[in-house]
């Protein structure tokens, strides 16, 4: 019997899932989540973010992400379920484009991570930028148009690097930390994201990038899979010596490093696997190894993905395309006002979850033409720099109206804006936090006339995590590799009911020229 941990280090917390497998018998046997806020309140978080008076700016510490994982290795070397002797491979996810900005000492430091002292306390003079820039960050505007017109246009930068330039993504977040900081990015040795820089401090080593987290960086050839001389120009001088490698995901990059066995007990003989963004893993997570069916993950960010054979940009500039964990492709749409949005409605009307259901179970489909652009923050898809919720025949005051059409504004903009994948929806994976809630995934399945499946795990990304850690260490099949852990729950699927698919129909095209009067307003 062998186990394969699987991390995700997303925006409000660290999960860790361990599997086991053994012939056919396999499972989950272990899960954990840390949360930033309330575990790790000495860096100040609030949803895993440090707080900014200006809204487009949105950091973290990379110093706590470490830490997380430092307390998430100590509390499995001291778990008496874990024989951790037998945990053969380990690899994890990361929140996509964040990044991490180490100085020469701090790369030096990896392989030389001092047993005998937590990680925290050996960070100082590590970053050579304190806090790291999240994908929750839009400040990058102008760098965007910059990286844009150097490279031909939106459209040229989308068929090179698989997306145009979006504000979150690493390659104009290095831009314009080059151009406000040129000292500070002079002094930066290594510019990691959140997962290779959490891959190195596992491996005690300098570990590389993989496809699906490179593609996220406005960077990477997606065609050939390597760093792009145009895109890097584009960027900031002298950035290629500043980044890691790039590498399938599938790689094994070394085993666990000595301050994870000194200082806990594991076994020398781990395997240490790159590390992906949360969304690729969670393409495996959810059992998406081949073409034809989409997931959509309600987490922090709302995403809907699935995978692709080759890779078809979006036309429209909308989604993206990453590396799969697979060796193919995923095509992938993002919206930042997802569950932060949906905490936002439950607590301005005071409501807890089980309210906030009855109440969307209570009112009726299409909302009596009451809908909401729900733009709490800046949005990602379609680009809203100044937030801001816009409401049409919706009294602010009627917490009923205002829980669906948020639910529906959601879902409406969703199936809108991933239509470019060309993928016909008729089953729906769903995962994250909100995916328990059947009233949202009843909306979701009339808003797409599609079956919604739910799954056991609800945190894909590290499910997805460990079983790639199981298929990088037997090599396995994909199709071998994900059997027995994805399968739906039984009786847990949600069908369409037909006359509510009529109601969307009609209302997303009143959403579409919604949205379109806003944006242009
Ligand atoms: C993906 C994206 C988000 C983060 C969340 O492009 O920005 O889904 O990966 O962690």
């Amino acid at each position: 019997m062998s186990l394969f941990l699987g991390l995700d280090s997303s925006t409000q917390g660290l999960t860790a899932v361990i599997i086991s497998v053994s012939g056919t018998s396999r499972g989950v046997v272990w899960q954990h989540t840390i949360n930033y806020d309330h575990d790790l309140p000495e860096y100040g978080t609030l949803h895993g973010v440090l707080q900014n008076p200006d809204p487009r700016i949105v950091r973290s510490s990379p110093a706590m992400w470490a830490d997380a994982l430092d307390r998430m290795m100590a509390r499995i070397a001291i778990e008496r379920s874990i024989d951790k002797s037998r945990i053969a491979a380990i690899t994890g996810a990361g929140q996509q484009h964040g990044s991490v900005y180490l100085s020469q000492d701090g790369l030096a430091r990896l392989a030389a991570m001092d047993e005998r002292t937590a990680l925290a306390a050996q960070m100082d003079g590590v970053f050579s930028r304190e806090a790291s820039p999240t994908w929750m960050d839009s400040s990058t505007s102008v760098e965007c148009a910059e990286i844009e017109a150097a490279l031909g246009g939106a459209a040229a930068t989308a068929r090179l690097t698989g997306s145009r330039a979006f504000e979150r993504f690493t390659g104009p977040q290095i831009r314009k930390f080059a151009k406000d900081h040129q000292g500070r990015f002079d002094v930066t040795a290594r510019v990691h994201l959140v997962s290779s820089f959490l891959a190195s401090l596992l491996a005690g080593s300098d570990a590389p990038i993989d496809p699906g987290d490179g593609a996220g960086m406005n960077l990477m050839d997606l065609a050939s899979g390597e760093w792009s001389d145009a895109a890097l120009g584009a960027t900031a001088i002298g950035l290629r010596a500043r980044l890691p490698r790039l590498a399938p995901a599938s790689t094994v990059i070394g085993h666990l490093g000595a301050y994870w066995t000194n200082r806990y007990g594991f076994s020398p003989l781990t395997k240490v696997v790159a590390w992906t963004g949360d969304n690729p893993s969670s393409l495996i997570g959810t059992g998406l190894i081949r073409e034809g069916r989409v997931a959509i993950s309600l987490g922090t960010s709302d995403t809907i993905f699935g995978a692709m054979d080759a890779p078809r940009v979006s036309d429209d500039g909308a989604g993206h395309v990453f590396g799969a964990p697979t060796g193919g492709f995923m095509g992938i749409t993002v919206f930042k006002n997802g569950s932060l949005a949906r905490e936002r409605v439950r607590d301005t009307y005071a409501l807890d979850w089980d309210s906030f259901s009855l109440l969307l179970q209570t009112s009726p489909p299409g909302n009596q033409g009451a809908m909401m652009l729900p733009w709490f923050d800046p949005e990602i898809t379609p680009v809203v720099a100044e937030p801001g919720v816009r409401r049409e025949q919706l009294d602010p005051q009627d917490a009923h109206a205002n829980v669906r059409a948020l639910v529906e504004a959601q879902m409406m903009a969703m199936a809108r804006h991933s239509a470019w994948m060309g993928v016909r929806v008729d089953t729906i994976h769903a995962t994250g936090g909100a995916s328990r809630n059947t009233e949202i995934l009843q909306v979701m399945a009339d808003v797409f006339g599609a079956r919604v499946e739910r799954f056991q795990i609800s945190n894909s990304a590290a499910l997805g995590a460990a079983l790639r850690a199981y298929q990088s260490h037997t090599g396995s099949p994909w199709s071998e590799v994900v059997a027995g852990f994805v399968e739906p729950i039984a009786g847990g699927t949600v069908v369409p009911i037909s006359a509510h698919v009529a109601v969307y129909d009609e209302l997303k095209r009143r959403h579409a020229a919604l949205e379109k009067s806003a944006l242009s307003s």
